[in-house]
């Protein structure tokens, strides 16, 4: 691959954009790269995917405008499509990921934080939408994502207005996490991820399956959902293990079986 690398350590994979000459910017190979980086995780025993962008200025500065420039309509939807199919592997992964923001995360590069569990920012990075300034609107999920996340009516005036806000605006707004010093945004992230290694693997798949379903369907739905997935973790070793543990008084070993 020539703009995505995968690095581990232990049970975590750190994904990092790299092509940092354009600030990290995502033409059709680097969307395409990162959906085959998380295919090929797929088959690993990982706790936390955490996704970040090489260098110190940029987590990623949008689509590539000028790659943009060049497409026909068709071409248009090829690279939304492509690009979000790879987004979709980072929001419906059954492992948590973290997107740890290190600079401007724009248009495209907000919505690649977006598809994240989780987003800490280091206190230089910035968000936006720039995407109705160039006459296009925002196509890899942050017209969706967005109003999920921090509701319509601010999704809509960062949409609409294109304004950038920073990290610590991020925060307060509920796009962000947490806000770190700048170069610790992904140590940050390794440290959340962690706090979930510590905890059962299986639990924590089937929470944020639950937690996902929340987003699509009715609250009804939703807790039947819930109450599935709770009482099949009881079939699991780890809640015997968890539980036994906390009566026993010690730390519990989890096996992810
Ligand atoms: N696309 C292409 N090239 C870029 C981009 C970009 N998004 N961002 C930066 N670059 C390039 C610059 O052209 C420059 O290249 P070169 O050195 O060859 O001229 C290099 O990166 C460094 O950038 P700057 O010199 O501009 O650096 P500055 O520090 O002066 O400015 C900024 C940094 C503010 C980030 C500025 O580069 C900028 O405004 N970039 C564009 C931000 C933007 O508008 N992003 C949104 C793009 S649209 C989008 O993301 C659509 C998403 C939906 C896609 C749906 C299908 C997948």
């Amino acid at each position: 691959m020539d703009f995505v690398r995968v690095e581990r350590e232990g049970d975590v994979a750190v994904l990092t954009i790299d092509r940092q000459e354009k600030l990290n910017a995502l033409n059709p190979q680097v969307t395409e790269e990162i959906g085959q980086a998380l295919l090929d995780l797929e088959s690993e025993e990982l706790r936390a995917i955490i996704v970040t962008g090489a260098g110190e200025r940029a987590f990623v500065a949008g689509a590539d405008i000028a790659a943009m420039n060049e497409m026909s309509p068709l071409e248009a939807k090829r690279f939304a499509e492509i690009s979000n199919a790879s987004m979709a592997l980072l929001d419906r992964s059954p492992i948590p990921t973290i997107a740890a923001v290190n600079g401007y995360a724009l248009g495209g590069g907000c919505e690649v934080a977006l598809a994240c569990d989780i987003r800490v920012a280091a206190e230089n990075a910035s968000f936006g939408f720039p995407e109705v300034g160039l006459g296009i609107l925002p196509g890899m999920g942050g017209t969706q994502r967005l109003p999920r996340l921090i509701g319509p009516a601010l999704a809509k005036e960062l949409i609409f207005t294109g304004r950038r806000i920073s990290a610590e605006e991020a925060k307060d707004i509920g796009l962000v996490n947490r806000v770190v010093p700048q170069g610790e945004a992904l140590s940050a992230a390794k440290d959340i991820a962690a706090e979930i290694s510590a905890n059962g693997p299986l639990a924590v798949r089937h929470a944020k399956a639950a937690a996902n379903r929340s987003l699509d369907v009715d609250l009804v739905s939703g807790l039947e959902y819930e109450t599935d997935q709770f009482s099949l973790l009881f079939s699991t070793e780890d809640a015997k293990e968890g539980m036994g543990a906390f009566i026993e008084k010690r730390k519990p070993q989890f096996k992810g079986q």
